[in-house]
């Protein structure tokens, strides 16, 4: 028998055999390629005469075109195969769940701070802010606060190096801030992040405070007791709130007096307070004979812990969902 009746069938073997499209152009080379077996037998058709030439001819094309086609069948089945594969290994289950996003919320010092505004909001007061990092004028000098005032040492204040700066002790200085670009009356809270050269499990380098300010021609010690009392009644969402002033000294009021509030069978230290020092009034040019005002502060995160039963400081910072989620 004539080696190319069973040539096709050999082709379409070695083809089918080809899993790779490297292996299908090396088995195409034996066929098609420059010594591949159709070509050997077309180089071939110069030594026979003319008759003889024309019907090998016409049967080696035959050959080669069915060749040809099976050729690339069998590149089109690769592909398609190769594809098929990629498709699978890409697979995206489109019906899986997503991954959802979290919403978030409140941290527990915020929301008490937000509540605090609130409260006061209530009764009048306008909420204020200014910088962390201020200036010894604005944190101490603008507060009576002498030179040799242990606060203004270096064991209780972040000093910025090289500069006048550092990062604020007390909210204070956004009142201070606040009387000089605004003339009295004024009634203001001004709540915020501040800094002292502190860390233990009741203290923390940096923590919140609350001050609030009211300058009028004729506010009273009486008045600062109300608003306080009141507050802390508000707050704690008790009536018979008992509320004690402890007289106390800052440099920046006078006479100053620190709050306690009455907690089971004790006393707890809760804040401070005091008519504003007439030197204060005078640095932000307000004359101390027309005008006077109280202040008073509150530790913000002292006011959560006892709001929600906290123990310890620490917790507030570590920012351990499990704690934190608690309060959403
Ligand atoms: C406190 C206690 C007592 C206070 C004083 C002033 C200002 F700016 F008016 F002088 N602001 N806050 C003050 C007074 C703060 O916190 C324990």
């Amino acid at each position: 028998m004539d080696p190319l009746d069973s040539l096709l069938d050999e082709a379409a073997a070695r083809f089918a055999a080809a899993d790779t499209p490297d292996a299908l152009e090396q088995a195409k080379a034996a066929y098609l390629g420059k010594q591949g077996l159709i070509t050997e037998r077309m180089k071939m058709l110069g030594g026979m005469d003319p008759e003889t030439r024309k019907a090998e001819g016409a049967r080696i094309n035959r050959v080669k075109t069915a060749v040809e086609d099976a050729l690339n069948a069998r590149r089109e089945a690769l592909r398609e195969a190769q594809l098929a594969q990629q498709l699978a290994a890409e697979a995206l289950d489109v019906t899986l769940p997503g991954r959802g996003h979290g919403l978030g919320g409140w941290h527990p010092v915020s929301r008490v701070r937000e509540r605090i505004c609130e409260l006061f909001a209530g009764i009048g007061f306008v909420v204020a802010d200014g910088p962390e990092i201020e200036t010894d004028f604005y944190n101490f000098t603008a507060l009576n606060t002498p030179d040799d005032h242990p606060a203004r040492s270096m064991h209780d204040t972040f000093y910025i190096a090289g500069t006048d700066r550092l990062l604020r002790t007390h909210t204070s200085p956004i009142q201070v801030r606040y009387m000089e670009a605004n003339p009295p009356p004024l009634r203001i809270i001004a709540p915020g992040r501040v800094y002292r050269v502190d860390s233990d499990a009741t203290h923390s380098p940096m923590f919140h405070q609350v001050e609030g300010l009211w300058i009028d021609r004729d506010v009273s010690f009486a008045d600062l007791k109300g608003v306080v009392t009141h507050f802390l009644q508000q707050f704690f969402e008790r009536e018979d709130l008992q509320v004690r002033f402890r007289p106390s000294f800052f440099p920046f009021t006078e006479p100053s007096a620190e709050i306690d509030m009455a907690w089971g069978d004790r006393w707890l230290e809760i804040g401070g307070c005091g008519m504003v020092h007439p030197n204060v009034l005078r640095h932000v040019n307000i004359d101390p004979e027309a005008f006077r005002g109280f202040a008073f502060g509150f530790g913000i995160d002292r006011l959560a812990m006892l709001r929600y039963g906290v123990n310890d400081l620490r917790l507030f910072y570590e920012n351990d969902l499990r704690f934190l989620r608690q309060f959403v």
